[in-house]
């Protein structure tokens, strides 16, 4: 794992050398706001209140008797990437590893909904986590708290989540029990859940109204809008940034997911971004929401430097840019991905 700081731990993915589809969670990046939290699945109840019928205290048991459904998902950190804006900006210096994915095996939060009753009227949905902290810009202590939008909460695949990898979710990414939401940024799978509340109105906890949200503006909160979906990305596996290369046949690959859609494409460029090729997309990974591997033979005769890109297209037409939309905390970085190799 790549080191970004340990207290509280955040670590990468060495997304370089990843060759397997379900990443071990022991390589799974690690995001945390605060320590770890202190809890017992012993005695873990999660209550889910506020606007339903029936207010319901869930047991373990009584989760794990309903149906289940496992899901293939990558979970991407919004900040994945950040180190590359141009300017800089403060915050986490993510490189190309604040991204994962696995199998996760919970129970569709729309179960727990329909078992309690929404009311006419509900709004979101507020998981509140375990964990909590100071914040720097705020005087009092927050417990890592997000909602989603109704629809995003009733949908089928968004799943309180308690196995990852055919295994109990190891305690670092949530356990017993954690939020999975695909196509969303990750900040929105709230790990160790501690109570579901829905709400009337929208949610403006710290971590949804002041973090996870797009300032495109350096000075002014001028045209904020919140960070959701995912978007289009991809990244070069092979060479590694900065390899120096015989001349010959190499093979370039790589990874490539988003949010919306299934990736219909993937481009490959090493001029420059003069001229791109097609590559093969191993699209047996389209899948569920994984992300897909590419590959691209290169036979280079000529010794010197090179650029290779990547650029994905999914299949709402949305395209990797040249340039990010670069925003004030980082978020959403995805530009075409870029290695530069020596041959000689
Ligand atoms: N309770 C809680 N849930 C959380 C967070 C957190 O700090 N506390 N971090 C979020 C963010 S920003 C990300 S990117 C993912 C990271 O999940 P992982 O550590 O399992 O990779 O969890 C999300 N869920
Ligand atoms: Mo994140």
């Amino acid at each position: 794992m790549i080191t970004r700081s340990l207290q509280p731990e955040n670590q990468e993915t060495p997304t370089q050398f990843i060759e397997t589809d379900l990443i071990p969670s022991h390589l799974f990046y690690r995001r945390n706001h605060f320590s770890y939290p202190t809890l017992s699945a012993a005695n873990y109840w999660i209550p889910l209140n506020g606007s339903v019928n029936t207010p319901t205290l869930f047991s373990m048991q009584d989760i794990l008797q309903l149906p289940s459904k496992t899901i293939n998902v990558v979970l991407e950190c919004a900040g994945n990437k950040r180190s590359l804006f141009e300017p800089k900006v403060f915050g986490e210096q993510w490189g190309k590893g604040a991204i994962s994915q696995g199998a996760w095996k919970g129970v569709p939060l729309r179960a727990l909904l329909e078992l309690a009753g929404i009311k006419d009227g509900a709004k979101e949905v507020v998981f509140e986590g375990y964990d909590f902290g100071k914040r720097t810009d705020l005087d009092r202590v927050y417990t890592f708290t997000r909602s989603l939008p109704i629809a995003k909460a009733l949908h089928p695949d968004t799943i309180i989540a308690y196995e990852y990898n055919h295994q109990p979710i190891p305690f670092k990414h949530g356990f017993p029990l954690r939020l999975i939401v695909p196509q969303w940024y990750a900040m929105a799978s709230v790990k160790w859940i501690k109570q579901i509340t829905v709400i009337n109105q929208s949610f403006k906890g710290p971590y949804q109204s002041i973090d996870y949200v797009y300032y495109p503006h350096k000075e002014t909160n001028e045209d904020a809008r919140p960070v959701t979906t995912m978007n289009v990305n991809s990244t070069i596996q092979k060479p590694l940034d900065r390899d120096i290369l015989d001349t010959g046949k190499h093979l370039i690959k790589g990874i490539a997911w988003t949010g919306k859609g299934t990736i219909t494409k993937v481009e490959v460029s090493t001029d420059n971004g003069q001229t791109w090729s097609n590559v093969k997309v191993n699209k047996g990974d389209n899948k569920g929401y994984k992300w897909v591997s590419w590959s691209h033979v290169w036979v280079i005769a000529e010794k010197g430097e090179y650029r290779i890109m990547s650029k994905a297209t999914d299949s709402f037409n949305r395209v990797q840019p040249l340039t990010p939309l670069w925003n004030r905390k980082g978020y959403g970085y995805n530009a075409v991905d870029e290695i530069m190799v020596k041959v000689e």
